[in-house]
């Protein structure tokens, strides 16, 4: 259905409008007829083949013809027209909270405002306190609206939205008319980032739902509020948006509002295909106009023949196809993971001793884990020298001796060196169960260079798993310059994992490399990085990764068994 989209588009030429005070009843039809397509809930486009749109209200002539234009070819000319009339500058600062497109034009106008620095100056400056109903609050107000502006351009990780969707969803269980409540969106599909956090609930008394979500104590800011949506701001710069929906369209709406919207355009398509009109309301049946509710998603997916597909798969890259033949991968879970072959101890960097690493992996339910600290070349990282690494084997032994129900096994992570080498002799390499061989110093080389340089690693015949391959740290550093596909077609011929690191800010290999290595042939190792026992958990963001990179569990080196694991590894 596009009705959204319509709309959408309608408010913006009405924005748009307004922003070159154009006449005013233009303008408000405009927003009068987004308002009403918004809310239909026949789908615009057999309106518009039935040649029925002016009698939605607020639609006359002209924005009917508008609407056919925009449904034929994807575009309206006139709102082309009034983008390229309106400075780029001046549509954006529509997007700041509070600003609304009459001061917007009255500040262009008096002050000759253009864009976002322009406003902050002015501000500053404070010019904006001598406009009409404009004071020395306006001008904090919109100061301090910019500078959230500017923090929200950036989206969070996913491991600092999840605890505030649990708080919330906690909090909301607690108010009575409250029934049922989960994530949607990006958060719900496991992406490493989200923009906003989306929240979808059910109640018998929505007002009160929405009352006691825009008045819990994290909200710092109530950006909407209506009777059954309201998006309010937590941390400064965290959007979230509450939708109260009705409860027979539960499964229709939840899976319009996980997305992704490529998704949701192809399974539309793919519905119209078979003569339904999908929406968020329900899926109608064109021929007799019948609507079809569903509980539960499973529902929907299976009644347009397809099985139903997991959210961390729904990109549009491939599930909808590979659900219609019945060949979904069976995804990797938390629970097949058997161990941990990438932690850190107070050896080196990290904070726990063996013994305590050892017990939470036992709580975590682990066979085994195997303690890799960093080689000596990590000077900063506590590195251990070939003797200390010698002392911390015969300790790792003995702590086996005394402990029950997991296996620490002797791991490293040793570091590649710019040219390739290793930071440890083979012979003591010989002596670990596991190696993980991990570029740290002379990241900017050249792509020969460092593609080189993880190729020669690989072919170590002691090296087991190649740590964080592609170095990118979420919002502060790029991927090394390599070449992805020689690497992993190098680490198939030899046997070599790669990582999933599962550090909340690494998560390298990403989803899309995970999915290569896998047609590739190349096994995966989900590693948590712990630098403090309590991180071992971190885990279940790598295997989020996994899972939107298609990996089942026989894709996964750390979901064998310790039996299995040591006939797989290199020696
Ligand atoms: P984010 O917030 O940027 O991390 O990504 P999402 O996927 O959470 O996106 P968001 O919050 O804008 O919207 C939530 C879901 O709602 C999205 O995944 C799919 C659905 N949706 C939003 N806008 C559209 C749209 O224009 N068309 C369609 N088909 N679906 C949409
Ligand atoms: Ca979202
Ligand atoms: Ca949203
Ligand atoms: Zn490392």
């Amino acid at each position: 259905m596009k009705n959204r989209e319509v709309a959408k588009i309608l408010y913006d030429m009405a924005e748009l409008l307004e922003l070159k005070a154009e006449n005013r009843f233009k303008i408000i039809a405009y927003g009068r007829a987004a308002r009403a397509i918004e809310g239909l809930k026949e789908d615009i486009v057999v309106i518009c083949r039935k040649g029925q749109l002016e009698s939605v209200p607020g639609v006359g002539k002209a924005i009917a013809q508008k609407i056919e234009e925009y449904l034929r070819t994807g575009k309206i000319q006139a709102h082309q027209g009034l983008l390229r009339e309106t400075p780029a500058g001046l549509a954006e600062l529509l997007q700041i909270p509070g600003l609304g497109p009459k001061t917007i034009y009255m500040l262009h106008d008096r002050l000759g405002i253009k864009d976002l620095d322009e406003l902050e100056k002015a501000a500053l400056d404070h010019h904006i306190r001598r406009l009409p109903r404009m004071g020395a609050a306006s001008e904090r107000n919109i100061l301090r609206a910019i500078e959230r502006y500017k923090k929200r351009s950036t989206r969070i990780l996913l491991s600092n939205a999840e605890p505030i969707v649990e708080e919330i969803v906690e909090y909301l269980k607690g108010i009575e008319g409250l029934e049922h409540i989960t994530p949607a969106g990006s958060l719900r599909r496991g992406k490493e980032t989200v923009g906003d956090i989306d929240i979808l609930a059910t109640a018998s008394k929505s007002d009160e739902v929405i009352k006691a979500f825009i008045r819990m104590p994290i909200v710092e800011e109530v950006l909407s509020k209506g009777s059954t949506k309201a998006s309010v701001i937590v941390q400064e710069t965290v959007q979230v948006d509450l939708r109260i929906v009705e409860h027979k369209s539960y499964g229709t709406v939840l899976q319009y509002f996980t997305g992704s919207k490529e998704h949701n355009v192809k399974l539309r398509q793919i519905a119209l295909d078979r003569g339904y009109s999908l929406s968020e309301y329900s899926l109608k049946r064109l021929s007799d106009g019948q609507d079809h509710f569903f509980d539960w998603e499973e529902d929907l997916y299976h009644i347009l023949g397809m099985q139903y597909i997991p959210p961390e798969l729904r990109e549009d890259s491939g599930e909808i196809e590979a659900a219609f033949l019945g060949r979904l991968p069976e995804l990797v879970d938390l629970k097949d993971i058997r161990g941990d072959l990438h932690v850190h101890s107070e050896w080196s960097d990290g904070r726990g001793t063996l013994e305590a690493l050892a017990l939470e992996a036992k709580n975590l339910g682990y066979e085994y884990i195997a303690v890799s600290d960093h080689s000596p070349s990590i000077g900063i990282a506590g590195g251990l020298q070939g003797d200390q690494l010698e002392r911390k084997i015969e300790a790792i032994h003995a702590i086996n001796e005394t402990i029950e129900g997991i296996t620490l096994l002797v791991g490293t992570e040793v570091d590649i060196k710019a040219d390739g080498k290793l930071d440890y002799r083979d012979e003591l390499l010989e002596k670990c169960d596991v190696v993980v061989a991990s570029v740290h110093m002379a990241q900017r080389q050249k792509e020969r260079a460092i593609t080189g340089r993880l190729i020669t690693a690989i072919e170590n015949d002691h090296v087991d798993i190649i740590g964080h391959p592609s170095g990118r740290i979420i919002g502060k550093r790029d991927p090394y310059d390599v070449d992805m596909q020689a690497v992993l077609e190098s680490a198939a011929s030899t046997g070599t994992a790669m990582e999933i690191n599962s550090y909340p800010n690494r998560l390298d290999l990403n989803d899309v490399w995970a999915k290569t290595a896998k047609e590739f042939g190349v096994k995966i190792a989900i590693n948590s990085d712990a630098h403090d026992p309590s991180q071992l958990k971190v885990i279940r963001y790598g295997v989020k990764v996994a899972r939107r990179g298609w990996l089942e569990k026989k894709d996964v080196l750390n979901s064998l068994s310790l039996q299995g694991l040591f006939s797989y590894l290199k020696h």
